[in-house]
């Protein structure tokens, strides 16, 4: 089990408390989409992602991205029990969806990116080293039932 620092947990929970789930949440997949555009193979029935301005209006990835995003909240408010939290949807993604771990860190990178586009001077290097430190930790605990 990770460990937090109070300082770790003040930049994590601040941040969260401010942030609109459905607006980040969206935004972060529409960029994963974008940006690594070979993520989109796992989202093969979500209609047009052919271009960035579809991705970016595509109803489906907004409505995904909200709900990855609230599910990512059960590790800010579960900072203690993060592996838990994650053990069903870690069988989930590994045997049905069947989707490489490696887009885990991608998302997390792109998360943390899309905080900073949107709070800006509040993330210093201190947060920054927060937000990755409980990516990190989401997405290792995403992949604990893969096999
Ligand atoms: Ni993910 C479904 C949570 C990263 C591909 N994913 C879910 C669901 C949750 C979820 C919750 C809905 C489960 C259900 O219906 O019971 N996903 C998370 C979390 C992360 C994550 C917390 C990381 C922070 N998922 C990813 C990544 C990819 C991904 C990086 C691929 C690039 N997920 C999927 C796909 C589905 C999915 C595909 C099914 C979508 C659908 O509705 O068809």
């Amino acid at each position: 089990m990770k460990t937090w620092t109070a300082e770790e947990r003040h930049y994590i929970t601040a941040t969260w408390d401010k942030l609109n789930v459905e607006e980040i949440g969206s935004e972060s997949l529409a960029r994963l989409l974008i940006v690594y555009p070979w993520t989109q193979k796992f989202f093969e029935d979500f209609g047009n992602l052919s271009t960035s301005s579809a991705i970016l209006h595509n109803t489906r990835v907004h409505d995904h991205g909200k709900k990855v995003l609230n599910s990512f909240g059960s590790a800010v408010k579960n900072m203690d029990h993060i592996k838990e939290s994650f053990a069903e949807l870690s069988k989930l993604h590994c045997d049905r969806l069947h989707v490489d771990p490696e887009n885990f860190k991608l998302l997390g990178s792109i998360l943390i990116i899309v905080l900073a586009m949107h709070f800006g001077k509040e993330c210093t290097p201190a947060w920054q080293a927060a937000w990755q430190k409980l990516v990190s930790a989401v997405a290792h605990a995403l992949t604990l039932e893969y096999h």
